[in-house]
């Protein structure tokens, strides 16, 4: 069960504090030092040096403008009020998405990750878009991403969705898992030592849990079945739990996703996408709209079949998702910054000057 997190009482060396964290702690003044395993709204779990403590957020989210999120080094201090989250700590990587809804913003998935485990069930077709958005925002992160296909066993040829997927994830490690017949559990195992941490990102009901459970040898996170007729998961797990492994690693679980909103990605796209991104290189005019600019590398290379034109397709969808993004952020800045002026001008116009 989720709750026996609470219980664990990892050492924060193993948890990945280092003497330059130490460093940074010592700056905050006050506050003891700690890894947050579990971020909710207003408060959150965070491992310590003496174990798991509740600790209120809301502070922080007005003040620094830095929601904690799971993953992050924090420093608590122990006020009248108990104990708050006092400082963030500037994160190494973090897995971010824009956050549902339609205020843009950005929400951290997790943070101080070293691998992005990108999960896919072979017990349904591989839907490489949602797969690709998966790899935009893990490439993003600054971490590295992996392709697992889990439920192995539940198909027989697997060999052909690994064979497709290498192909439209250039450079990343793709393996067909299942934790039934136990395939490639070691080769995931081997990944994790020290404080090495990986989150896992996937829709709900692939087994994202029951790896967790496998790794940690025990079952530290509920699972839930399928629905048998369309293989729907029923989102059992709904918080971003950090689960630090008893023979070294750290495994972020997390709740199953479906909307993969992308949040300043241009790095991950290009990552994601590198046969298209090394051709726009390649283009004469650096500003090119790949339309009917003359000498446009990225026309040769659809017409030679260099670029498959569905990828082609998808990056330009993603390239005006993320510039309507950027747009719309833009937009709402400028909004806000007119409200603050009519704000400020409101309370500084003395009475007498009111119309
Ligand atoms: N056959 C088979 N079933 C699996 C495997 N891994 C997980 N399952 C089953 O898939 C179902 C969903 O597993 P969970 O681990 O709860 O899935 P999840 O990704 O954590 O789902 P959410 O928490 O809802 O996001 C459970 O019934 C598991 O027993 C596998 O390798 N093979
Ligand atoms: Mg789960
Ligand atoms: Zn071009």
């Amino acid at each position: 069960m989720t709750d026996d997190l609470a219980s664990l009482a990892p050492t924060l060396e193993s948890l990945g504090w280092t003497p330059h964290l130490q460093a940074w702690a010592d700056e905050q003044a006050r506050g003891v030092p700690g890894r947050i395993a579990r971020a909710s709204r207003g408060h959150c779990l965070v491992f310590t040096a003496g174990g798991a403590i509740l600790a209120a957020s809301s502070s922080v989210r007005s003040d620094m403008g830095t929601a904690p999120a799971t993953g992050d080094f924090v420093t608590v201090l122990h006020t009248d009020d108990g104990p708050t989250i006092s400082a963030v700590a500037e994160r190494r990587t973090a897995l971010t998405r824009r956050a549902p809804g339609r205020v843009p913003e950005p929400q951290v998935l997790a943070a101080n990750i070293d691998d992005v485990f990108v999960m896919h069930g072979l017990d349904r077709p591989v839907n490489f878009r949602r797969l690709e958005r998966q790899l935009v925002i893990a490439w993003q992160s600054g971490a590295t991403p992996l392709v697992l296909l889990t439920k192995a066993d539940e198909v027989g040829h697997h060999e052909e969705a690994v064979r497709s997927i290498s192909q439209i994830a250039p450079g990343v490690e793709t393996l067909a898992i299942s934790t039934v017949t136990g395939r490639n559990i070691d080769r995931i195992r081997e990944r994790f030592t020290g404080s090495r941490t990986v989150t896992l990102l996937g829709l709900s009901g692939i087994g994202k849990s029951t790896l967790v459970n496998e790794l940690s040898g025990g079952g530290v996170q509920r699972t839930g079945q399928v629905r048998a007729t369309d293989k729907r998961g029923r989102h059992t797990t709904v918080t971003r739990d950090l689960v630090p492994l008893p023979d070294g690693g750290i495994v972020v679980d997390t709740p199953g996703i479906r909307e993969v909103g992308l949040w300043d990605a241009e790095e991950g796209l290009a990552k994601t996408f590198p046969e298209i991104a090394d051709a726009a290189s390649h283009c004469r005019f650096n500003d090119c709209r790949h339309d009917r600019e003359p000498d446009c590398a990225i026309r040769t290379a659809r017409i030679d079949g260099r670029i498959p034109a569905r990828r082609l397709e998808h990056w330009t969808q993603l390239r005006v998702e993320l510039q309507y993004q950027q747009d719309q952020l833009e937009e709402f800045r400028r909004r806000l910054e007119a409200k603050d002026r009519i704000e400020h001008e409101r309370r500084h116009a003395g009475p007498g000057r009111r119309p």
